[in-house]
């Protein structure tokens, strides 16, 4: 007691038990899930407690005389194999049911975020303006892995998503297993190569401000670099965002489109270049074989 009150927890702090504060209905749900299961295990925890107690205050050593010996008592073995039974069945059921509400994806999204996790950073795809656009990702942030390993946020990637709103995410990983973990959501899934993870969340309102996030999977010797930002925007900023985003991003394709066509031109008119490119190429893969 002592301790949680030099921690200077507000209440709620306290009666959430460690969790972080839920951005989502299906955080609420996890945080419901952790605190029945700690009042459960309180429950229980009292009454061992208080068994042993009762014993050792009531029931001491009165005499020489041996206590009346129980053996094969069927009421008390039957309730102590049942009792435990009737708590896992219990829990187990609560669980059951919100694992199946968390991996729901069947409410259609507001927002779609492509995650890529990668050996060290996260990259977020932008795939709700790809419809009008052939199916081309248009605006993504891409993370660097930071080179000295540092906590710097201002040079993690950050995750931008509007509060109040249905998000879908899609996770894939190139390399290895990862694991995407924003504690706010009180939720983590696997990024594993070569499958279709993905889980979907009901953003509160009221839920605008900063959040982190993290990689949760051990994934190699940059694990810890793995750390990216959450920005979580009122509805009409996260689509200004959005759309100075989508035109920022248009504007870049533009120019390369712009270099790519001046390259295209110039490598057109030397010919022989090209030709030379070629045989060098071929001579490469022969001196491979
Ligand atoms: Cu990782």
């Amino acid at each position: 007691m002592l301790g949680l009150a030099a921690t200077g927890c507000a209440s709620n702090e306290l009666t959430r038990l460690g969790m972080p504060e839920p951005i989502t209905e299906q955080a609420e749900r996890v945080l419901a899930l952790w605190q029945g299961s700690w009042v459960t295990a309180f429950a229980v925890g009292i009454l061992v407690w208080g068994l042993f107690i009762w014993t050792i205050l009531f029931h001491r050593k009165r005499s020489e005389q041996l206590p009346p010996q129980v053996r094969y008592n069927m009421p008390i073995e039957a309730l102590y194999t049942v009792l435990p039974i009737v708590v896992i069945s219990v829990l187990f059921f609560f669980t059951a049911r919100d694992q199946a509400y968390l991996m729901e994806t069947e409410e259609p999204a507001d927002v779609h975020v492509e995650v890529v996790a990668f050996q060290w950073a996260w990259q977020f795809n932008y795939m709700d303006d790809t419809k009008e656009n052939g199916g081309e990702v248009i605006h993504s942030e891409v993370g660097i892995p930071n080179p000295d390993g540092t906590a710097d946020r201002s040079t993690q990637p950050t995750l931008v998503l509007p509060e109040d709103s249905v998000v879908h995410f899609d996770l894939h990983s190139p390399d290895v297993i990862h694991s995407f973990w924003i504690p706010a959501f009180g939720f983590k899934m696997d990024v594993i190569p070569g499958r279709d993870n993905a889980f979907q969340v009901n953003m509160n309102e009221g839920t605008a401000d900063s959040y982190v996030g993290r990689c949760a999977e051990l994934c190699g010797v940059d694990h810890t670099r793995m750390l990216f930002n959450v920005e979580v925007l009122p509805q009409d900023e996260y689509e200004a965002w959005d759309a100075e985003q989508e035109q920022q991003a248009s504007e870049e394709a533009d120019a390369e489109g712009l270099v790519e066509e001046t390259t295209d031109s110039a490598e057109g008119s030397g010919a022989e270049g090209t030709g030379a490119e070629g045989s060098g190429a071929e001579a490469t893969e022969e001196n491979d074989e």
